[in-house]
């Protein structure tokens, strides 16, 4: 294989482990804490998970290791998306498998839960580990987005932990998929198989964190990429002078990613969907509010800006999603065939205005003519409005364009606008993990393994005090049950861990709210450049601006 540079540098280096599991495993020893109850809906997740709610905090400390000697052979799945470090769980995950006994063994089910279904794996071994330290990607083994929810699958996992000898499965994703680890550890205890079940926090979107969980890893690398780029976008924009970018950031629902990304770098503008939603902010308000920020720039003589727009926004807008459930309405069924059997756009145009109501025409005709015709075009299989295809980049674009149009006829706005697009996405999602993620996703999956070798299971692995440096990390678990509440998921009353959207009273926020009126006139943009992985601590080892605020240290 051809190896770049810093493919083979990256090999070398010796993630960190917090202070606590730096002795060797030998030397590794549990403190039990309180008894947990969920943070919703006690009684409810309690009657559900009978044999693992409750369970008590732990966390790891140093002192004579008692767990007892005992076979381990491991299964490990990757859930959902890529984010950086998914590697580096798994090295983690087998370098204190292989300490604590060579004979241990760890399967990797290849391609997300499917994996563990269709009984596709690989053993791992020394040599095979050895080419993922370090390194993005989830290409070790796969992922996928098949969820593991029901009675019938949970069987089959069962019998094929039956088949290999599983004493543990350790489930790597985001909320949904820890909450289906948390179902399914309840199964294998009713079913007394003896299998462990244990979590670890992933997803760029950062959307996975609570009182516990201070970060899922990625968010840090993927934020760090997107935040590289879109201050080398900043530069240029301030060096020519001529275009205002808009770019759309990933983060499907939650904008994080917006919100660390503007933290980051600065830019005129950026919308955080939470907010949106909080203030009932309708398509042209939003656009009338960027437009304040050219109009304004524009009598300063820059007619140039960066505008951040968060993957998930258009669901944020009230009157958006309205007339997102009213075309799901209008098509569904046989009325998606009648719709495509139309023969020009402008009958579709005609047959869509008939069948919305009027408020939604109105929204719907606001739209770029492109967008129109994607909300139509592009559904999902049970014939559904792609919603994180909208290319919102772009639809915001245009409706500042009208809106500068109108101002440009009553005089008020006499600047020049020319946008350029971008979207910033799958490149972040499998960079070589920062320093911060490569030591934290070690971590977690070396603590994974000591909470099996201690028994425990239903728990997420935890890693925390992570703005401090890695010595002072604290190494733990926490009962999934605690982080659960009971949400109405497709009709139904579901138990799920609640998903984190950004707080408007969090600090992260508040510090944005605080500069954002300066930063939408001013030039006062900030360039994080390249995430560095060789240098001074106060360079390479920089936890996002999102953590430094929660924690107060910024
Ligand atoms: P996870 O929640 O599984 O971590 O994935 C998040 C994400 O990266 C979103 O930001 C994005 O909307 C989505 O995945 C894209 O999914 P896909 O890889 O299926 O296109």
């Amino acid at each position: 294989m051809n190896l770049s540079p810093l493919q083979k540098a990256r090999y070398e280096y010796a993630p960190k482990l917090p202070g606590m599991l730096r002795n060797g495993i030998a030397e590794i020893c549990v403190k039990e804490g309180a008894e947990t109850s969920s943070v919703a809906d006690q009684d409810k997740i309690k009657a559900l998970f009978p044999n693992t709610y409750g369970k008590k905090e732990i966390t790891f400390a140093k002192g004579q290791n008692t767990a007892p000697a005992k076979k381990q052979v491991v299964g490990v799945i990757l859930s959902g998306g890529q984010a950086p470090g998914g590697h580096n769980v798994i090295t983690g995950l087998y370098d204190a498998l292989k300490a604590t006994n060579s004979d241990n063994v760890l399967y990797g089910f290849k391609g997300g839960p499917s994996g563990l279904l269709e009984d596709d794996y690989v053993i791992f071994d020394d040599a095979f580990i050895d080419q993922y330290r370090n390194t993005g990607g989830f290409d070790i083994i796969g992922s996928g987005r098949t969820k593991l929810e029901t009675e019938a699958q949970f069987a089959v996992v069962e019998e094929m932990a039956k088949k290999h000898g599983l004493t543990a499965i350790v489930i790597i994703g985001g909320d949904d998929s820890n909450t289906n680890a948390a179902v399914l550890a309840e199964y294998m205890a009713a079913h007394n198989t003896g299998v462990q079940v244990i979590g670890c926090p992933k997803t760029i979107d950062g959307d996975l964190k609570n009182e516990d969980i201070e970060a899922s890893f990625g968010f840090d690398t993927a934020t760090k990429t997107y935040s590289e780029v879109i201050g080398n976008i900043e530069r240029d924009a301030n060096s020519a002078k001529k275009y205002w970018h808009f770019v759309k950031v990933m983060g499907r629902s939650a904008s994080h990613v917006a919100l660390e990304c503007a933290l980051e770098t600065q830019p005129n503008i950026c919308l955080i969907g939470e907010e949106v939603a909080a203030k009932k902010m309708s398509l042209s308000s939003i656009a009338g509010y960027i437009a304040d920020s050219v109009e304004k720039r524009a009598a300063n003589g820059d007619n140039f800006g960066v505008a951040i727009i968060p993957e998930g926004i258009v669901e944020f807008v009230p009157e958006f999603s309205v007339l997102i459930a009213e075309i799901n309405e209008l098509l569904a069924g046989s009325k998606t065939d009648t719709f495509n059997a139309l023969p020009s756009w402008n009958e579709k145009y005609d047959f869509i205005k008939n069948g919305l109501t009027a408020e939604s025409f109105a929204v719907f005709d606001i739209l770029p003519t492109g967008i129109q015709q994607q909300l139509f075009l592009e559904r999902d299989p049970h014939g559904n409005v792609q919603v994180s295809l909208i290319e919102s980049e772009k639809l915001f674009s245009a409706l500042v364009k009208d809106e500068l149009a109108k101002r440009k006829e009553a005089g008020t706005y006499k600047g020049k606008f020319n946008a350029l697009h971008h979207f910033f996405g799958y490149e972040g999602r499998c960079a070589f993990p920062s320093n911060f993620d490569a030591d934290y996703c070690y971590s977690l999956g070396y603590n994974a393994f000591m909470l099996i070798s201690y028994g425990y299971t239903g728990y997420l692995s935890k890693v925390s005090n992570l703005s401090k440096p890695a010595d002072e990390w604290i190494a733990g678990g926490m009962p999934i049950t605690k982080m659960m509440n009971m949400e109405r998921r497709n009709g139904e009353d579901k138990p799920v861990i609640r998903k984190a959207l950004v707080e408007l009273d969090g600090a992260p926020f508040k510090y944005f709210a605080a500069h954002r009126d300066a930063w939408a006139v001013e030039t006062a943009f900030t360039y994080p450049g390249a995430i560095q992985y060789y240098g001074p601590s106060e360079v390479c080892d920089i936890t996002t601006k999102t953590l430094a605020l929660e924690k107060g240290t910024m």
